[in-house]
């Protein structure tokens, strides 16, 4: 019997016309089947996966988010490190945040289990909120205002990293959330006894 000898540079012998071998079917049927499932899951995590942002946007400018920020921050500034003013806004309060090439302005102070509506915008370029060590990730972009609802469920002093190529400072742009874990009423009456 003649045996017939390939290398990488011959032609593979044709077999298109035959028959499919019984198990070819079947990886076809599987690889088909969970095409359906993934493009159900697409659909579907939209509804159930919980990461979409609340739909709370609008447009903005520059100069006009930074306004906004400016007054939210002079009413509820508490302190300064490094020059970059620290924030602790009350329960339910519109917190905004400023990103730009390469700073995150204010650095917040917030209350864990507590609703807040978070404003992100840039003021010159697309940024990337990026909460470390947490994944929370979200595109700042100019023009656009981004309301997120967070209710933070950690406490601890946690980085917010740019993700998104900003500039030639862009690793250094690092900014910072201290999540405090206030007592809550019944804790301190409870403590008090
Ligand atoms: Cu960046």
């Amino acid at each position: 019997m003649q045996t017939e000898t390939h290398t990488g540079l011959d032609c593979p012998p044709a077999n298109w016309w035959k028959p499919a071998h019984k198990s070819e079917k079947v990886w076809v049927g599987i690889a088909f089947a969970w095409c359906l499932v993934l493009f159900a899951m697409m659909p579907l995590w939209h509804w159930k996966g919980g990461q979409n942002p609340s739909g709370i946007r609008s447009r903005t400018t520059p100069d006009a988010f930074m306004a906004r920020a400016s007054e939210f921050i002079e009413q509820y500034q508490t302190g300064e490190e490094g020059g970059i003013p620290v924030v602790s806004p009350p329960p339910g309060a519109h917190v905004y945040l400023v990103a730009f090439a390469y700073q995150w302005m204010p650095i917040l102070k917030l209350q864990k289990d507590v609703e807040y509506t978070l404003h992100l915008s840039s003021l010159d370029v697309n940024h990337g909120f990026s909460l470390y060590p947490i994944n929370v990730n979200f595109q700042v972009v100019p023009g656009y205002d981004y309301g997120l609802r967070v209710t933070p469920n950690a406490s601890g002093d946690f980085r917010i990293i740019c993700n998104e190529f900003c500039g030639i400072g862009h690793h250094t742009m690092v900014g910072r959330v201290i999540v405090e874990d206030v007592p809550t009423a019944a804790a301190l009456g409870g403590a008090a006894r």
